[in-house]
């Protein structure tokens, strides 16, 4: 690099990164700085982000960016930071300026089922129509409610509530703030007007000093704070939000054409553990409709909604080779893609939502299970299975594609794929023809770059999402899939179909 250089913590499912980005030429390029595990962790029964660990390797991974940046990489200056992670899990701080813990990982059973409790305490109509939110167990809101029922102690010490990244902010820079783009996931947001709703938090007896006004990402909050600078040798240094929920960053990365249209001609699946799929409108789509599909409104960058849909994503076909790794067994990513593209066709058809295989023990089992229970042959080909979890996300996306074209009244042109799942062609050639539609895969780090884009723009390097977006398409390649033969799509799309009912 040369010039001013952005860093991009990236907290993801399996693993945390510390990622420099900066201009060399006219193009962008991306340097790892720190890579690290992310695991939770398990105390008694509760499964808890290991915060203070990923503290330390943050801070490991952004010292040697900072050594990096003094030797190696001549004439750059590091210019700021920001961190960015999956939605709905936050912390709390105390009076006393620290972190008041135990902070919960979403995925803890304790929030299993609460969607439906909430809805006792304030009607399911109310809670849309104040957040347009699609209703999970793992949203805040769920989380929140858990704690609350289970009287947390974090209820007598807190005061600030902060997602994860801001809570690293903090640790950062001193300062609280909530960035809102992670804010929108909590469901507790107004996206209209991008405030707390005093309606939930009242409805529910939750606090209102807790929740600071949301910030918009590209705000400068402070400078690293001095015991970190010395640390890390990130003297000065701006921390800058980026859009700190993981998928508003790997959106605003997709090489689209065109900002949030109002008739959205492209959608993107954000694709990695989830499937994030969904459209980049101008504003909030709060509609019976938008409920009844159980989509959700969240905040994207510089105003705009992201309406999408989680769909189970590649953790199904994660979790399968997780199965046979732990019979000594384990294929590798090429081998399993390449069993499932020469197994037969539609011979298993697994609906990726189906809660079976949220968590279980084994999902091969589970598959198997789900195979019995809706009158299928249970698969005795480790190729069949491949096979039948990645056309169960393709079906699945076509089934979300046909929603988002109605709920916006348009027609969707071109698919993006971003995140690690665009690596996977045969996913990606299964999608376009699936679902009929050209699919343009890649970047895969859509993540880390988007938050590096949106730091470019809170510094004033970039001046606009077009422009960051340009900048997108001239750095990194795609791969362009052509839909073929979606006729042969129809009979198991028809079929899939009931499985939602
Ligand atoms: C993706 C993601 C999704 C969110 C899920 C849980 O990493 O952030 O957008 O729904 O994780 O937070």
């Amino acid at each position: 690099f040369s010039g001013p250089v952005h860093l991009a913590v990236d907290l993801g499912a399996s693993s945390g990164r510390v990622i420099a980005g900066g201009l060399n030429g006219d193009r962008l390029e991306l340097a790892e700085t720190g890579r690290f595990v992310n695991r939770p962790l398990k105390v008694q029964d509760a499964m808890l982000w290991n915060h203070l660990q990923l503290w330390q390797d943050i801070q490991d991974g952004l010292r040697d960016a900072a050594l990096r940046a003094n030797s190696e990489w001549t004439g750059a200056s590091i210019a700021s930071v920001g961190v960015d992670t999956w939605g709905v899990s936050f912390g709390f701080v105390d009076a006393n300026d620290q972190i008041a813990a135990p902070v919960w990982h979403y995925r803890d059973a304790r929030h299993r089922g609460m969607a439906e409790k909430i809805c006792e305490i304030v009607p399911k109509d109310t809670i849309f129509a104040e957040t347009g939110m699609q209703f999970m167990d793992i949203n805040s809101l769920c989380q929140l409610i858990a704690a609350k029922q289970n009287s947390d102690s974090v209820f007598q010490t807190a005061e600030s509530f902060l997602m994860m990244g801001d809570l690293f902010h903090w640790l950062l820079s001193g300062e609280r703030s909530i960035e809102a783009s992670n804010a929108s996931t909590t469901q507790l947001l107004n996206p209209a007007t991008q405030t707390w709703s005093t309606k939930l938090l009242d409805g529910f007896g939750l606090p209102h000093s807790w929740f600071a006004e949301p910030t918009a990402a590209g705000t400068t909050i402070g400078t690293v704070q001095s015991s970190v600078a010395g640390e890390t040798g990130l003297h000065g240094v701006p921390v800058i939000l980026p859009a700190t929920h993981d998928t508003a960053s790997a959106v605003l990365a997709v090489p689209a054409e065109n900002f949030a249209p109002a008739k959205p001609d492209w959608c993107y699946i954000s694709s990695g553990t989830w499937s994030l799929m969904g459209v980049e409108v101008p504003s909030p789509v709060v509609t019976p409709l938008c409920a009844d599909l159980n989509f959700t409104n969240e905040g994207g960058v510089q105003g705009s909604t992201r309406l999408l849909q989680n769909i189970g994503g590649l953790w199904i076909y994660q979790q399968i080779r997780a199965a046979l790794d732990r019979q000594g067994n384990a294929p590798s990513w090429q081998e399993m893609t390449e069993a499932a593209a020469s197994a037969p066709a539609f011979q298993l058809l697994v609906n990726p939502d189906d809660p079976a295989l949220v968590a279980p023990d084994n999902m091969i089992d589970a598959i198997c299970g789900l195979a019995g229970r809706t009158g299928q042959k249970v698969p005795t080909d480790n190729g069949v299975l491949f096979r039948g979890a990645l056309e169960g996300l393709a079906l699945r996306y076509r089934m979300c594609l046909q929603h988002l074209e109605s709920l916006t009244d348009s027609r969707i042109e071109t698919i993006h794929i971003v995140g690690g799942g665009s690596l996977n062609a045969l996913l990606c050639q299964m999608t376009a023809d699936a679902c009929g539609r050209r699919v343009v895969a890649g970047p895969v780090e859509a993540t880390a770059i988007g938050n590096i884009l949106m730091q470019m723009i809170g510094s004033g390097s970039l001046h606009s999402i077009d422009e960051a977006r340009q900048l997108v398409r001239h750095s990194f390649p795609t791969q362009t899939y052509e839909p073929q033969h979606t006729d042969r799509w129809d009979e198991p799309a028809a079929k899939f179909a009931t499985s939602f009912e």
